[in-house]
């Protein structure tokens, strides 16, 4: 096993991660196809969490390599400041299409946290813009996961994310999460919860509406632990942010590209937002790539607002819209749309939640959550030390060949959209044994 190593594993600085365990006893993948990798000591394992929830249409589609390699042969790098390449505006004329209702005018950035910050500097700029300059305030929610810029970690409401990076931006405050192990167990959306977005009005009337630039969520908190929405909280926060208007933002760089079984969680809702945040599956976790797609009005109040020749935002990156991942979205949206992966994934929705629950009574198991192609499944920890016993499970589940993401003590399954129900049975039916035999 040690002779396949690549190299030293010192100087990589390995992102959440725990480094001196991991360098301890590695865990390497060196190739992937379909819905297993290839680990460095030649097993096949089943990718239960799609990557890191990016790789919606499965590894190694050739499409989409060709594209990329295509791209990189006829064009490598194109600025975006004052200047364009065709692909960038093609892919984002096929995001708008995608998008529900007006939610027509697309930026690009390069991951989700600069997607998250990208949309916040949006939502104060548009007020701005439109002369209310006193609405700078955020609004995030407990449990919230919007990467890790200053903004995304400053609205987020992750309490290890924030303590260690000092006072953060000014002027924030958070909604209660909506999870309540009263409702354990429950099968899709929680029927009851949906006061909780009531907790809103509370927020406005105690900074008052007018300090108030946008709220924050994902429609379905994924990186915490799967929570999903009660039913009507969304449709209730959108109700609130018009009575007062405060900007909606979804951060759907986990729940896009039919993760829910719809192209967006906006869609499967039924809530539009003001601004939606993308990353991920946009160009199927291949080349790096965010974006932050706009209703029409909110564009055309900073067109309004300034002068025919200026800029109108002051923000992006070098790379935004950067060739390869412009071609490699263009492939992976292609792929969605010709083999119907969103329709898939509502397809296979019942067999997923009917295999998920029956998980209910394995040992340690203390709550099942699930929506889409979504499943977080919560053990009780190991009393003093929480975060062990989900991290063995996810070990143990590595060694029995299955792929799964953890955070503390919950086990987190979003598998890509192309797999298949026997696929479905051997993913659970591996956690199952694993839950068995652990401590
Ligand atoms: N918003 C949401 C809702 C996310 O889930 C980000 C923003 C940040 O995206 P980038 O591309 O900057 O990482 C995310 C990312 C996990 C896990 O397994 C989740 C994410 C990233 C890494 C691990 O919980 N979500
Ligand atoms: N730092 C320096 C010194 C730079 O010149 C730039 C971009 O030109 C950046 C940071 C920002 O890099 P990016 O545009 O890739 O986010």
């Amino acid at each position: 096993m040690d002779d396949a190593r690549p190299n030293d594993l010192d100087a990589f600085w390995m992102p959440f991660t725990a480094n001196r365990q991991f360098k301890s006893a590695p865990r390497l993948l060196v190739a992937a196809e379909g819905v297993h990798y290839t680990s460095h000591d030649g097993r096949q394992i089943l990718d239960g969490s799609s990557g890191l929830w990016c790789c919606n249409a499965g590894h190694g589609r050739q499409p989409i390599v060709e594209a990329i390699q295509r791209q990189a042969a006829e064009l490598d790098f194109a600025p975006t400041f004052q200047m364009g390449h065709p692909k960038a505006f093609e892919l984002a004329s096929r995001v708008a299409a995608l998008m529900p209702g007006d939610l027509d005018r697309v930026f690009f950035t390069n991951s989700g946290s600069e997607a998250a910050d990208t949309a916040l500097k949006i939502a104060i700029a548009y007020h701005r813009a439109r002369g209310e300059a006193s609405r700078t305030r955020l609004i995030g929610r407990e449990r919230g996961y919007h990467g890790v810029g200053f903004g995304g970690i400053s609205v987020g409401g992750i309490s290890t994310n924030r303590k260690f990076f000092g006072s953060l931006l000014p002027g924030v405050d958070h909604l209660p999460h909506t999870h309540d192990m009263a409702r354990a167990f429950t099968r899709g959306q929680p029927a009851t919860g949906q006061e909780l977005a009531t907790e809103l009005e509370r927020i406005v009337a105690l900074h008052d509406a007018s300090t108030i630039a946008a709220i924050m969520v994902e429609p379905l908190a994924g990186s915490t632990g799967v929570l999903p929405p009660p039913v009507g909280y969304l449709q209730e926060l959108r109700r609130i942010c018009d009575k007062h208007g405060i900007l909606l933002i979804f951060d759907e760089v986990i729940t896009g590209f039919g993760r829910l079984g719809k192209g967006f969680a906006a869609e499967r809702f039924g809530v539009v937002p003001d601004l939606v945040t993308l990353a991920k599956g946009l160009t199927n976790g291949t080349v790096p790539m965010g974006a932050v797609v706009a209703r029409d009005g909110l564009y055309q109040t900073f067109m309004d607002s300034a002068a025919e020749n200026a800029i109108e935002l002051f923000h992006g990156y070098t790379y935004s819209g950067h060739p390869l991942a412009c071609a490699a979205g263009l492939a992976t949206l292609d792929l969605y749309r010709d083999e119907g992966l969103f329709e898939r994934a509502a397809e296979l929705e019942p067999h997923f939640e009917e295999a998920a629950h029956s998980l209910r009574g394995s040992p340690h198991v203390v709550d099942i959550r699930n929506l889409g192609l979504v499943a977080g499944i919560e053990l009780a920890p190991i009393p003093g030390k929480p975060g062990a016993r989900g991290f063995d499970a996810f070990v143990k589940c590595y060694e029995a060949g299955l792929l799964t993401r953890v955070t503390g003590d919950i086990l987190a399954v979003s598998p890509p959209l192309i797999i298949e129900t026997r696929q479905i049975d051997e993913l659970f039916g591996i956690i199952g044994e694993v839950l068995n035999k652990l401590d």
